[in-house]
């Protein structure tokens, strides 16, 4: 049978769910072709002379690789001119990103990471970007917009998604009715969907955590990390697989996929940050997918998609995935706090 391809998904979900509106769609449609060129850009490496570092560092303090700022200038580009948004904001810009007025403006605010693992671009391991949707407030109508316009908690956005740079380049998405995800197909150029329905199982055997990181953690961490090292022969009764790739989009991707654990818990490493992940172009866009495919999200002790911003570029601790392993290493942490 043939297969479905990305616009043709949205044409019927517009169609039919009425889940989509146009310039939502338009949207969709943009950013996954800015994806499909940085996938372009990454697939050169070496042979395209955009590997290594810039002398520059972004609003993180970290060290920005070539690719960062050609993903970031790819999406900026993309976006511009097509009405559907009325402003951007990216892990690598310090402040957000105004549409020029000599373009039409819209109704959504778009959000990204734009290539998510830098560490790993120069040692070919799967990279990607992260994008989140969200709908400007009706008391923006009328001025520009601001930053405070953008701090909304993640229950608020209407489509989530990532792209995955590795062996193939994968699209995935939600806007609500569940969590598909679309190959690209090279020869064609165009997204194909060959996930229809990604459900996590409730249950898994697998984590993804740092564990250089483990005698930093809070003691109700260690307590949940260790029971699993203990495997068979301790409190769980059951063993446990590990896994770390350092690129969140190929972690969750692989939970989203066959089911697991992430967590980038708070550490005391730097105690006055949260976490390490950002909250709202990582966190919420990855919580928005998790949860719409059966999995859960919490900073420790509060569900994700729920927590407040106070800041574009605020942390947060991260445990999302199974819902059961989530809920479990979630009631230790408030176990831990009465
Ligand atoms: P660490 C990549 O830099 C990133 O932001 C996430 O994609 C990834 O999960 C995490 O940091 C890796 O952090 O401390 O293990 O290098």
């Amino acid at each position: 049978m043939k297969r479905k391809t990305l616009t043709q998904y949205l044409v019927e979900q517009q169609r039919s769910a009425n889940a989509l509106h146009a310039e939502l769609r338009l949207l969709i449609e943009i950013v996954s072709r800015a994806c499909k060129t940085i996938s372009h850009s990454v697939s050169k490496g070496a042979l395209g002379g955009v590997l290594g570092s810039l002398e520059s560092e972004n609003v993180q303090g970290e060290v920005q690789k070539k690719l960062d700022v050609i993903s970031n200038e790819v999406l900026l580009e993309a976006n511009e001119w097509g009405g559907h948004l009325a402003a951007m904001a990216s892990e690598e810009m310090e402040t957000i990103h105004l549409i020029p007025n000599r373009y039409p403006k819209g109704e959504y605010l778009l959000l990204f990471d734009p290539l998510d693992g830098s560490s790993n671009i120069d040692v070919n391991v799967s990279i990607g970007t992260i994008f989140s949707v969200l709908k400007a407030p009706a008391s923006a109508s009328g001025r520009d917009i601001n930053e405070s316009d953008f701090l909304q908690p993640g229950r608020t956005q209407v489509a989530a998604g990532y792209a995955i740079y590795g062996p193939q380049t994968m699209l995935v998405l939600t806007i609500g009715q569940g969590v598909v995800g679309f190959t690209l197909d090279r020869e064609m150029g165009s997204w194909v969907l060959t996930h229809e329905n990604l459900i996590i199982p409730e249950d898994t055997k697998e984590l993804a955590v740092n564990m250089s990181n483990m005698r930093h953690w809070a003691p109700p961490m260690k307590r949940y990390v260790q029971e699993c090292l203990d495997g068979t022969s301790g409190e769980r009764d059951k063993n446990f697989n590990m896994r770390w790739i350092a690129s969140m989009v190929a972690d969750v991707h692989r939970l989203i996929t066959r089911g697991g654990i992430f967590m980038y818990p708070w550490d005391d490493r730097e105690p006055n940050k949260p976490g390490k992940l950002r909250l709202m172009y990582e966190a919420n866009p990855m919580s928005m997918l998790v949860e719409q495919a059966g999995g859960m999200a919490t900073n420790g002790t509060s569900r994700i998609l729920d927590i407040e911003p106070h800041a574009l570029h605020e942390r947060v601790s991260v445990m999302l995935g199974s819902k059961n392993e989530v809920a479990r290493v979630t009631q230790y942490h408030l176990d831990a706090a009465t």
